[in-house]
């Protein structure tokens, strides 16, 4: 019975090589917010992460808010405490930044719990598989289509069978003449995903998802706002290629919402917006009655235990290069499968070389 005794937060900000755009937005700079919290000599970790300094900071406030308040109490109230947190945050409301901060702590308080049993995560909540299969995300909008097709190359000769590209420029034919142009550098066996990041109106889905089915693309996702579920639900009416979206609504009630309008084929759950992995196996459970499979959006290394344990989880998503260096553990990827480290908790520590390096405040 470990006691927390401590907890430490970092604001990590790691700037991008390059400017990377989708249909919605411009990222320069990684923005993560990380926290530490001690029990008894053991250390579990959670992050969350956006691409604004200040909102970054706003949630690192948050998260200290919330962690601060589990001082002297017990690791193993895990779903105690997520209520406990929950009420905390009602009188700012429960989405948004208290939902990513809120998520941040229940996961290190998972991994805690988990340490404290001396069992990797994804066993302690029963796992259905110990490897899983991930698709590379990358394709970003101001990425010359030769740079793209060389980059899904090298993730096809690496093993992996599917990737996921951004689309979602107001002419959506040039998106179209892209995927075109990637469908016949990659062959017909290789699986192709698309991700519009809310950019399009219905009608201009509809009309450039028909192209892209053509096409053999095998995902798209988040094709309108996401505050049109009924036009979402349009969308995945219309075409015969599976829609998915949920990396932008948050706790199980945005989910639900999804599924109660069969607004998806597919929901994706992104961890920190999500309410943590208490509430992540919960959505899946959700999805789970609706008969619709859930596939992790981000945080790959700390999903995939999820996903691991999940009956209705398919694969995860992975951002090459965006937060390996975060950790001083090698994550096993090979020909495309993530193989889930045999370590007590999440099996992960943050690096103290990278939040010397980057570590800021505010
Ligand atoms: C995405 C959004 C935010 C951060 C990383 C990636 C994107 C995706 O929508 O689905 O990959
Ligand atoms: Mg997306």
């Amino acid at each position: 019975m470990a006691t927390i005794d401590q907890v430490h937060t970092h604001h990590v900000s790691i700037p991008f090589e390059r400017p990377l755009q989708t249909g919605n937005h411009v990222y320069r700079d990684l923005e993560n917010v990380l926290i530490e919290i001690h029990a008894d000599g053991l250390v579990g970790i959670g992050y969350a992460f956006n691409f604004a300094f200040r909102q970054a900071a706003a949630i690192r406030l948050l998260v200290e808010d919330l962690a601060q308040s589990l001082i002297g109490k017990k690791v193993e109230d895990v779903r105690g405490h997520w209520g406990a947190m929950w009420r905390q945050l009602n009188f700012i409301g429960q989405t948004g930044p208290s939902a990513m901060a809120l998520s941040v702590v229940d996961t290190a308080l998972w991994d805690l719990f988990a340490r404290e049993q001396n069992m990797p995560l994804y066993r302690l909540l029963g796992a259905v598989r110990s490897e899983i299969e991930l698709y590379p995300t990358g394709g970003f909008l101001a990425d010359p289509i030769e740079a793209v097709i060389e980059e899904v190359l090298r993730h096809r000769a690496a093993g992996f069978r599917r990737c996921k590209i951004k689309v979602g420029r107001p002419d959506w034919q040039s998106d179209v003449k892209r995927v075109e142009q990637l469908r016949a550098a990659v062959g017909d066996d290789f699986g192709i995903m698309i991700d519009a990041n809310q950019a399009w109106s219905v009608v201009d889905a509809i009309s450039a998802g028909r192209r892209f089915q053509d096409l053999g693309v095998c995902w798209f996702e988040e094709p309108v706002s996401v505050y049109d579920v009924p036009g979402t639900a349009r969308v995945a009416d219309a075409l015969d290629m599976p829609v998915a979206a949920g990396e932008s609504v948050f706790t199980r009630w945005g989910h639900l919402e999804l599924l109660d309008a069969g607004a998806c084929d597919v929901l994706m759950p992104n961890l920190m917006r999500c309410g943590g992995p208490t509430e992540f196996m919960q959505i899946g459970a959700l999805a789970a009655g609706r008969h619709i499979p859930v596939s992790s959006h981000t945080f790959t290394e700390i999903s995939a235990h999820l996903v691991a344990a999940m009956p209705n989880a398919t694969f995860c998503e992975y951002l090459p290069g965006w937060w390996e260096k975060l950790f001083n553990e090698e994550q096993k990827i090979e020909r495309g499968m993530f193989h889930l480290p045999d370590r007590p908790g999440l099996g992960l520590t943050f690096s103290r070389d990278i939040i010397g390096k980057y570590g800021r405040d505010a």
